[in-house]
């Protein structure tokens, strides 16, 4: 329906008022961007974005994903303005308890998809998710996804970090005509004006890279809705609407000259009598401003009829192909459940003494067989961390085909890593991604994020320490997994450990560790795995044990006199170790600790079992030896770890091996120091 266009400016001032009152009562937040952004959103909500308002978790749902999360009151207003929120709740913002936060992360049961508090992130989950509606379109023939629309708004601070340039390329490069981006392109950002940092010609950028640009008043209801026309009619590549939009519009200050396009209104209340003319001069009621216009109720109670038909056709469709395709449907509902999949690990064998990265081929050339909605990306290493098992076995998404399950990513490991957390915020979905570790670093960021929204994106880092070396210290990791497992040891608000790290000793650890990884729906999981290939532990080792994250490696003895700890790698030189303390009668229990953190998930009885209270401990990492020193408590003093506490050093491994001690001899030295 196209409305008329005083009621969407009144709906828009709307917003305006309420986003600006929220801000005013919370004492703190961000105005300015929302007053300005308040006529795209209005329009997008009246018009256009397609939900069902009695089922928020419609698959075929439109998404809105809103990248400068700062603007979130512009957000909570809209979504007042469709009853996912009350004026009460939106006068708690920022309060604690309240549903109304600073930068909400996502909520779909109330409307909010994502909003990225960390500035670039949030526009590349958007294109995660046009990736797996056209996926899903592909794999599963429901004509639902082909019609799903992303949504992402994104600001002059998401246009300026560095990720955006990754997102459009991928973008463009998988022609993602489902995804279309609007620029509020206000000039003001934080403490600068864009003219102070930037001269790029971003409609030029964009085109380059292979967009559909249109340039538009951001303020003015009429232009955007042709141009939000004008994309969805584009094929074959995302479009982005750049909007110039007054920051701020509509305030003014304390004296009644114009608040507009200033910095002060980014991050603050409007403050006193600023507030009150502000609000009189938009329409409102400064006494009493958390009220909806009676032609803005009635203008968004005409949208919800009119979704309630739109709804009732697109289910309709849905409904044909179910009954045309019953297992495809429960198939469908089943990935949607975000269930972990069924899969048969009796299929994987794994070679003797082998790397674990290729172990963890072994894994994925399975699952690329049996978890049909799992998607693997790599960026520009697939052959060599060896996400090349699942390529193997499928196709990589292209433009035009999007009927493979393999994301070539390019090399961007924070674009890959959002996209996958993108894919898995849109749901029906499992992605994977993989590069070295070290370059883990430049993932970090979403990472985070990640465990924050208890998303069950899985990490493939390969290439786990030093043994690298004839690449150099640029390329081995050290501190890597000390940083990873600090993700161990940070909760989620579940109370679970945010992240499950499992760094395997040898092939069927690895297997184990997957086998864990794909069960784990609620929190990421990062796989860390290693180049060389490591010795298989003894015959007999008990591997449904690693489960529990820490375990007694077969051929342990009783009453030891050192208990010996390590992950990975480590733990085949503690094997080799202890054959020279045995030699000298030395007892030794090897305890293999694929994940502290999941060790000290297990009960009190279990964890004191393996490392009983006072226990001789030799650790051992390949990384810091904080990785270890946990262990170090309760135990007896002259307990120790032996880490790396320098960057790496450019060798062939086996040579670095024996310079850095991770050799059985130093085992059998450093033990016999401590006896
Ligand atoms: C990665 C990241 N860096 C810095 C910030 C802090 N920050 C929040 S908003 C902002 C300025 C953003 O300006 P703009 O995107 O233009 O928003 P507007 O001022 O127009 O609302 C900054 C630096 C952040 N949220 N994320
Ligand atoms: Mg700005």
């Amino acid at each position: 329906m196209t409305n008329d266009i005083k009621v969407l400016n009144h709906a828009a001032d709307n917003i305006r008022i309420l986003a600006a009152a929220a801000v005013e009562k919370a004492k703190s937040g961000h105005p300015g961007g929302a007053m300005g952004g308040a006529d795209f959103i209005n329009v997008l909500y009246s018009e256009y974005l397609q939900y069902d308002p009695k089922n928020p978790e419609w698959v075929g749902r439109d998404r809105f994903f809103l990248d400068p999360g700062h603007m979130a009151p512009m957000l909570y207003s809209q979504l007042c303005l469709i009853g996912k929120f009350t004026l009460d709740e939106l006068a708690q913002l920022r309060q604690w308890g309240s549903p109304t936060t600073g930068h909400p992360e996502y909520e779909i049961a109330r409307g909010i998809e994502n909003t990225s508090g960390p500035l670039g992130q949030g526009h590349v989950f958007a294109i995660g998710a046009a990736i797996a509606a056209k996926f899903l379109a592909a794999h599963t023939g429901n004509p639902t996804f082909a019609k799903e629309t992303i949504y992402a708004y994104i600001s002059d601070g998401g246009i300026e970090e560095e990720i955006s340039q990754g997102g459009a390329r991928i973008a463009s490069s998988l022609g993602l005509d489902n995804l279309i981006m609007f620029y509020d392109s206000n000039d003001i950002q934080l403490s600068t004006e864009t003219k102070d940092v930037m001269n790029e010609d971003t409609a030029a950028k964009y085109r380059a890279l292979g967009w559909y640009v249109i340039e538009i008043n951001g303020n003015d209801a009429a232009q955007i809705r042709k141009a939000i026309e004008e994309a969805k009619s584009v094929k074959g590549q995302p479009t982005l609407i750049i909007g110039k939009c007054i920051m701020g519009k509509g305030a003014l200050k304390e004296d009644g000259t114009s608040y507009e396009a200033n910095c002060k209104t980014h991050g603050a209340p409007l403050g006193g009598q600023a507030f009150v003319n502000t609000i009189k001069n938009l329409g409102g009621d400064p006494e009493k401003p958390f009220q909806i216009f009676d032609d803005v109720k009635e203008l968004y109670a005409n949208r919800a009829k009119e979704l309630e038909s739109i709804v009732t056709e697109r289910y309709a469709e849905e409904n044909a192909w179910a009954a045309a395709n019953p297992d495809k449907a429960k198939q469908l509902e089943e990935w949607f459940a975000g269930k972990a999949p069924k899969v048969d690990w009796s299929v994987v064998s794994q070679k003797a003494n082998d790397a674990t990265r290729s172990a963890s081929a072994a894994c994925l050339s399975a699952l690329a067989e049996q978890v049909p909605n799992m998607i693997c990306a790599s960026a520009d290493l697939s052959n060599s961390d060896k996400t090349d098992g699942f390529l193997k076995k499928t196709r990589a998404l292209t433009k035009d085909d999007f009927g493979g399950a393999f994301f070539q990513a390019g090399v961007a490991e924070l674009t890959m890593a959002c996209c996958c957390i993108g894919m898995s915020l849109h749901g029906g979905v499992i992605p994977a991604c993989g590069t070295f570790f070290v370059f883990s670093d430049y993932m970090k960021p979403a990472v985070r994020m990640a465990a924050l929204m208890q998303l069950p994106v899985k990490f493939i880092w390969t290439h786990d320490a030093f043994r690298v070396g004839e690449d150099g210290p640029t390329h081995e990791p050290v501190e890597q997994e000390a940083q990873i497992r600090l993700m161990e040891k940070l909760h989620n608000h579940a109370g679970k450990p945010s992240v499950l790290v499992l760094r395997p000793a040898e092939a069927k650890e690895t297997t184990e560790a997957w086998k864990l990884a794909m069960d784990n729906m609620s929190t990421p999981t990062a796989l860390i795995f290693s180049r060389q290939n490591i010795n298989d532990l003894p015959e007999g080792n008990d591997y449904s044990q690693v489960s529990k994250g820490a375990y007694i490696v077969a051929g342990s003895d009783e009453n030891p006199d050192v208990v010996c700890v390590a992950s990975g790698s480590e733990v085949s030189t503690l094997v080799s170790g202890a054959e020279l303390l045995r030699k000298d009668g030395v007892k030794v229990r090897i305890v293999s600790v694929p994940s502290e953190g999941l060790f000290r998930e297990q009960p009190m009885e279990y964890q004191q079992k393996i490392i009983p209270v006072g226990s001789k401990i030799f650790g051992m990492t390949a990384g810091l030896p904080v990785n270890l020193q946990g262990f170090l408590i309760g135990a007896d003093p002259k307990s120790k770890i032996w880490g790396l506490e320098s960057f790496g050093f450019s060798a062939p491994y086996k040579v670095l091996d024996e310079k850095l001690g991770y050799t059985a001899e130093n085992v059998y030295n450093q033990v016999k120091s401590i006896l």
